[in-house]
C-alpha cells in the first residue's frame, strides 16, 4: 500500500511529491512459473476504518497446508496473508486485526461501525462474515467448504460445518465466488432499505440479502446478470453501479438495469472531460 497527495487545482487534479510506502505484505512470495493461479487466492480489499487507520484484507495465497504440509499463512500469527490488517494512513503502523481468512475481496464498513466482509470457500462453502477485532474466521480448519471435487478437506475434524472459531453469518454451500459488497441506504430503493449487496463471479448475479435487527440474514435474492461482477459502488445520485470482468460497465436503477460497455463510457468520458489530459506531477 503507498501513498501520496492529491490536489485540487481548478478543475484538474494535481500530485503533490511522490509515493510512500506504507504496507508491505511479507514474506515475500515468490510463485513458480506454472502458480499463476496463486493470484487467484490474493484476494483483498481495503476500506476506511476511522481518521487514522484503514482497515485491509489479504489472502493467503493457498498456503493452506497443502502447498507446505500442515503450515496455513491464516493461522500464523507472525504474518500478514489469511489475514485483515489495521494499517495507519500516515505512519504505515499496521497490526493484524483478525485472522483465518481465506481469500476475502469484499469489505464494508457501516456507519455504526459493523464491518462485512465476503470470502470465498473451495468448493462452496462461500462466507458473509461480521468483523470483529481479534476473532479468528477458522480457515483452514474450520470451514463450510469440502475439498475441491468433493473430495474432503483434510484439515477439517467435521466435513463441511464451521464448528469452530467464528461463524459466518451466512454460506453459500454452492460456490457463487462473492466479491464486493455494499449496504442499501437513502431513498433511491426504498423496498430494499438497509439490504447487503453482494456481488458474485461464477454465479454472475448480484445476491441481495435481508438482514434483520440482530444482523441475521433473513433471505437471499438472486440477480440474474449474466457478467461476472467484480466491484460495486453507490453512485452520487444512489443507485448502484458495478464493473464487471467482461468490461461492462452496468447502473441498477429502482425498475431496472443499464448495461454499458467500458470501452465506450470511456471513450465518451475521454472527450467529455478536457482535463482528463491535464494530470500533472508537482515536486
Ligand atoms: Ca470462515
Amino acid at each position: 500500500m503507498s501513498r501520496t497527495n492529491l490536489l485540487m487545482d481548478g478543475d484538474r487534479v494535481i500530485q503533490e511529491g511522490g509515493w510512500q510506502t506504507l504496507f508491505t505484505a511479507s514474506p515475500l512470495l515468490c510463485p513458480e512459473p506454472d502458480e499463476f493461479w496463486l493470484s487467484q487466492r490474493s484476494g483483498g480489499n481495503m476500506a476506511g476504518y476511522d481518521d487514522d487507520f484503514l482497515l485491509v484484507s489479504v489472502g493467503d495465497y493457498a498456503f493452506d497446508g497443502t502447498r507446505v504440509p500442515d503450515y496455513s499463512f491464516a493461522k500464523d500469527t507472525t504474518v500478514v496473508y489469511g489475514k485483515f490488517i489495521l494499517v495507519n494512513k500516515r505512519s504505515g503502523e499496521h497490526h493484524i486485526y483478525a485472522s483465518g481468512i481465506r481469500n476475502s475481496q469484499g469489505l464494508l464498513i457501516d456507519p455504526d461501525g459493523t464491518i462485512w466482509s465476503t470470502d470465498h470457500g473451495q468448493g462452496g462453502g462461500d462466507e458473509l462474515n461480521l468483523i470483529v477485532e481479534g476473532h479468528n474466521y477458522g480457515w483452514p480448519e474450520s470451514t463450510l467448504s469440502i475439498g475441491y471435487e468433493e473430495e474432503e478437506w483434510p484439515y477439517s475434524e467435521f466435513q463441511g460445518r464451521h464448528n469452530l472459531h467464528e461463524k459466518p453469518v451466512f454460506g453459500w454451500a454452492q460456490a457463487i465466488a462473492p466479491t464486493d459488497l455494499l449496504k442499501i441506504g437513502g431513498d433511491k430503493f426504498p423496498h430494499w432499505s438497509g439490504d447487503l449487496i453482494v456481488a458474485t463471479l461464477a454465479d454472475e448475479s448480484l445476491r441481495r440479502l435481508r438482514l434483520d435487527s440482530d444482523n441475521r440474514v433473513i433471505y437471499d435474492e438472486r440477480i440474474e446478470l449474466g457478467h461476472r461482477v467484480r466491484d460495486l459502488l453507490t453512485l452520487p445520485d444512489g443507485s448502484i453501479g458495478m464493473i464487471t470482468d467482461d468490461m461492462v460497465f452496468i447502473v441498477i436503477e429502482d425498475g431496472g438495469a443499464v448495461f454499458e460497455p467500458l470501452d465506450s463510457l470511456h471513450q465518451e468520458r475521454y472527450y467529455a472531460l478536457d482535463g482528463y489530459n491535464n494530470f500533472t506531477v508537482k515536486n
